[in-house]
C-alpha cells in the first residue's frame, strides 16, 4: 500500500489510492480520477465513483507556480492557509464555501466538496450571462467574513493571534509584485500586444497614478484589517442560478477589506470592458452596473447591521464612526479595483474575458480597461457613494490607438 511520508506531486492513480485510504468511498466503488486544474498554481483532481456518481475534489499545492514552472518556486504552506481559511469561512457562512473533508499537511492537499452543477463565474460572464442573485450573495459573504474576522468581530488578543496564523508572506509578495509593481515598469513578467504599447507607456508616465498605486501598495502591506480572501477574482467564484460559492483562498491573509471588494468590482468591470462594443449585450452591461451598486449597498447594509446588533468590538458605538469607516472602505475598494484591472492587461496573469476576444476588439477592450483602472485609482479619494464609481466608468470612452 502506498503511504506518503514525504511530499510527492500526486498522479491521477495516486488520487484514487489516496481517496481509498481515507475511506471516502465504498470499497466496491470503481473510482476514476481526472486532473482538472486550469488555474495558475495547483493540481486539482476530481475523483468520482462510477457506481454512485459521487465525487470529491483533491486540491494539491505544487512547490512552484504551475503557470510559470520550477522557475517560480512557491511555498506549500499556502495549502494550510487555504484549508484553514475555508474552515473559518465555512463557520461564518457555511453555504458560501465548499466543505473541507480532510487536510493533509505532508501532501499539501485538501480534500473538499465537489461543486457539481456550479460553473466558474468568469465563464458565465464571458457568455454575458446575468446572475440576478450574485451581487447580494457575494456582498453577504464579504460582509460576514470581513466583519467577523476584524477588530469589530473579534477580541483584540484573538484577532492578533489570527494575524499571526495567517501570515502569508510568499503569496502576499506575488500580489505586491504582480499587482502593485511590475505593471508599472518594463519587467520581464509583463506581456501585452504591441497594439496597446502607446497606452501602456502613457500610463507608466503618469506620476500621479504611480504615487496613488504606491499608497495602495502600502495599504495592502500594512493594514491588517480582516482575514481577506486575497484573490477574489471571478475565477475564484462558482455560481449556479440559485447559489454562489467562493473557492481558492490560498492568498488569504490579514489585509485591507477593500482588497476583496475591489477584486470583485475589478473583475465585473473587466467583463464590462470585454462586452462594451457588443450591442446585443446591452442588458448584460446594465446588469454589471446594477450588480456593482447592489454589491456595495448590500455589503454596507449587512456590515452596518452586524455593527449595530453584534457590537462594535473595542470601539465606542458611534454610528458616524462607521459612516467614516465605510466611506474610506469604498475609496480603498475603488483604488484596489483599478490596480487589479491594470495588472490583468499588462502583467503576468491575464484574464480570459479579454484574451479570448478577436484581436481588434481585445485591444479596444484592454485600452478601455486601462483607462477605467487609471481613473478609479486617481479619483478614488473623491468617491463618496457607489454611484460615483459608476460615474467614473462613464467618463471613460472606447478609444482606438
Ligand atoms: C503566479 S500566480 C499569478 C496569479 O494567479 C493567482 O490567481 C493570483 O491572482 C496571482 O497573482
Ligand atoms: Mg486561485
Amino acid at each position: 500500500m502506498t503511504t506518503w511520508n514525504t511530499y510527492t506531486a500526486l498522479t491521477e492513480a495516486d488520487a484514487v489510492t489516496y481517496c481509498r485510504q481515507l475511506g471516502l468511498f465504498a470499497a466496491e466503488d470503481t473510482l476514476q480520477a481526472t486532473e482538472i486544474g486550469d488555474g495558475n498554481l495547483n493540481l486539482v483532481f476530481r475523483v468520482e465513483s462510477r457506481q454512485s456518481g459521487r465525487s470529491v475534489i483533491i486540491k494539491q499545492a505544487l512547490p512552484y507556480a504551475r503557470v510559470v514552472g520550477s522557475a517560480m518556486p512557491l511555498t506549500l504552506e499556502r495549502s494550510r492557509i487555504e484549508a484553514e481559511a475555508l474552515k473559518i469561512q465555512g463557520q461564518l457562512c457555511q453555504e458560501w464555501v465548499p466543505a473541507v473533508y480532510h487536510y493533509d499537511p505532508v501532501l499539501a492537499a485538501t480534500v473538499m466538496e465537489d461543486l457539481k452543477g456550479f460553473e466558474v463565474l468568469r465563464k458565465g460572464l464571458m457568455r454575458a450571462t446575468i446572475y440576478p442573485r450574485f451581487a447580494r450573495g457575494i456582498a453577504h459573504f464579504l460582509a460576514m467574513t470581513l466583519f467577523w474576522t476584524s477588530d469589530f468581530g473579534l477580541a483584540p488578543s484573538k484577532k492578533k493571534e489570527m494575524v499571526g496564523k495567517f501570515l502569508n508572506p510568499e503569496l502576499c509578495k506575488i500580489t505586491e509584485d504582480l499587482v502593485f509593481t511590475e505593471p508599472y515598469y518594463d519587467h520581464s513578467n509583463n506581456h501585452y500586444d504591441a497594439e496597446i504599447e502607446q497606452t501602456v507607456q502613457r500610463l507608466r508616465a503618469d506620476r500621479v497614478l504611480l504615487g496613488e498605486v504606491f499608497q495602495l501598495k502600502y495599504k495592502f502591506m500594512t493594514e491588517a484589517q480582516a482575514l481577506v480572501h486575497g484573490d477574489l477574482h471571478t475565477g475564484s467564484i462558482m455560481v449556479r442560478a440559485d447559489a454562489t460559492k467562493v473557492i481558492d483562498p490560498e492568498f488569504a491573509f490579514y489585509g485591507p477589506m477593500g482588497f476583496d471588494i475591489g477584486a470583485v468590482v475589478a473583475n465585473l468591470l473587466l467583463s464590462y470592458c470585454a462586452h462594451q462594443r457588443r450591442a446585443q449585450d446591452a442588458a448584460f452591461l446594465q446588469w454589471i452596473r446594477t450588480a456593482i451598486r447592489e454589491l456595495w449597498t448590500t455589503f454596507t447594509q449587512t456590515f452596518r447591521r452586524l455593527y449595530e446588533e453584534a457590537g462594535s468590538g473595542a470601539f465606542p458605538h458611534f454610528p458616524y464612526l462607521l459612516d467614516t469607516f465605510l466611506q474610506q472602505l469604498l475609496q480603498d475598494a475603488t483604488g484596489f479595483a483599478g490596480c487589479k484591472m491594470i495588472r490583468r492587461v499588462i502583467g503576468l496573469a491575464h484574464v480570459a474575458d479579454l484574451d479570448s476576444l478577436p484581436a481588434e476588439e481585445k485591444h479596444q477592450a484592454e485600452v478601455l480597461a486601462l483607462q477605467v483602472g487609471q481613473r478609479l485609482i486617481r479619483a478614488r479619494s473623491m468617491v463618496e457613494r457607489v454611484d460615483d464609481v459608476l460615474a467614473l466608468l462613464d467618463t471613460c470612452t472606447l478609444t482606438v490607438e
